[in-house]
């Protein structure tokens, strides 16, 4: 059999298990599935990293049949325009904060009722099993698929160029950038703070010209994002958990055949537990790294925050919109939240 140039080429690139399909579609003639994967994450952070490194597992056991390019640090828009793009089919993939998928899907923000968890030991259980999966079943209902695992954005903490946040009231009148989502501005009202609803892609330069004297963010994002840079102060307030959905557009994936499907979900789903390590790893040293790098860290008693927030009704409120499926296996996970 005489080996022309493009079948060696083909084979060479391919490796020896998807050869025969992929002589039409090499990834030098253009993938059989060329698709795009975009988020909101710096380069460095490990959402970036991890999910880089499944897409190129992907590519790697479909033998080049599969090519999902990524797009980071809010190169195809805002948070806000990449899930209308998700939700169009212009974008295939994309990692969203459950908090701002609630603009869609109402019920998806209630890993953000504040100071739900007590610690990871209790969100991991929650996220893998029945509360992830009610969430995944409500996002399903909006033509969205959401994969198995959840990766890490991490325990939220309030940062001020300003004063430091050392109380409940130094937070009265406080201008806070929060992401676009209901439940984020209820929250920080019912501080009695003045919330600006900005996209993270706004978010550096919202704070460096004082349009907002703070905002909150896990310290891998504070990190990432280089926030340090535009803001002083950094209250340990740990009040809210929140991670990213990996979800795809629905009608996209449901065309794809079912051994590409399981070869993407495996990968993406078992990186994500690598994500989560990374994060954990970045929590033990990031406040000694911030500090030096210019952040001055105060503890707050949280309980004062929590009972700030009961007092002003929001627990009462957000209970009655999640309603009581919803509210019943957070608090299964979670332990009493009021
Ligand atoms: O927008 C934010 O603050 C971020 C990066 O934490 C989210 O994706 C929700």
């Amino acid at each position: 059999m005489a080996v022309d140039r493009r079948t060696l080429l083909t084979t060479t690139l391919a490796g020896a298990v998807f050869a025969p399909a992929i002589l039409r579609t090499t990834k030098v003639y253009g993938a059989e599935f060329a698709l795009k994967y975009a988020n909101n994450s710096p380069v460095t952070h490990p959402l970036t990293i991890r999910t880089k490194e499944a897409l190129e597992a992907i590519t790697k056991e479909t033998g080049g049949k599969v090519d999902i390019q990524i797009f980071p640090n809010n190169q195809l828009g805002s948070d806000t325009d990449m899930l209308s793009q998700l939700r169009s089919g212009a974008l295939e993939f994309f990692t969203l904060s459950p908090l701002i998928l609630s603009t869609l899907v109402p019920k998806a923000s209630i890993n953000g009722v504040g100071f739900a968890w007590p610690g990871y030991d209790k969100v991991w259980p929650a996220m893998d099993g029945e509360l992830g999966a009610y969430v995944r079943a409500e996002i399903a209902k909006s033509g969205l698929v959401a994969f198995e695992k959840m990766y890490d954005n991490g325990f939220r903490q309030i940062t001020s160029s300003t004063k430091p946040i050392l109380a409940p009231a130094d937070l009265d009148g406080f201008k806070i950038r929060v992401p676009p989502s209901p439940l984020w501005t209820s929250m920080f009202k019912a501080f009695g703070a003045a919330p600006l609803s900005i996209n993270f892609s706004e978010t550096y330069s919202a704070l460096q010209t004082k349009v907002a004297e703070g905002q909150e963010n896990p310290l891998a994002i504070i990190n990432a994002a280089k926030l340090y840079e535009v803001q002083k102060y950094l209250a340990k307030t740990n009040h809210m958990w929140d991670g990213f959905w990996f979800l795809a557009n629905g009608k996209m994936w449901a065309g794809l055949p079912k051994e590409i499907q399981t070869v993407i979900a495996k990968h993406v789903d078992a990186f994500a537990i690598k994500q989560r390590e990374d994060i954990a790893a970045l929590n033990a040293t990031l406040e000694k790294e911030l500090s030096e790098k210019g952040l001055a860290f105060n503890a707050v008693d949280n309980a004062k925050f929590r009972e700030k927030l009961a007092s002003a009704g929001f627990y009462k409120e957000w209970q009655e919109k999640f309603g009581p499926d919803a509210w019943a296996l957070l608090e299964k996970y979670a332990g009493k939240v009021s």
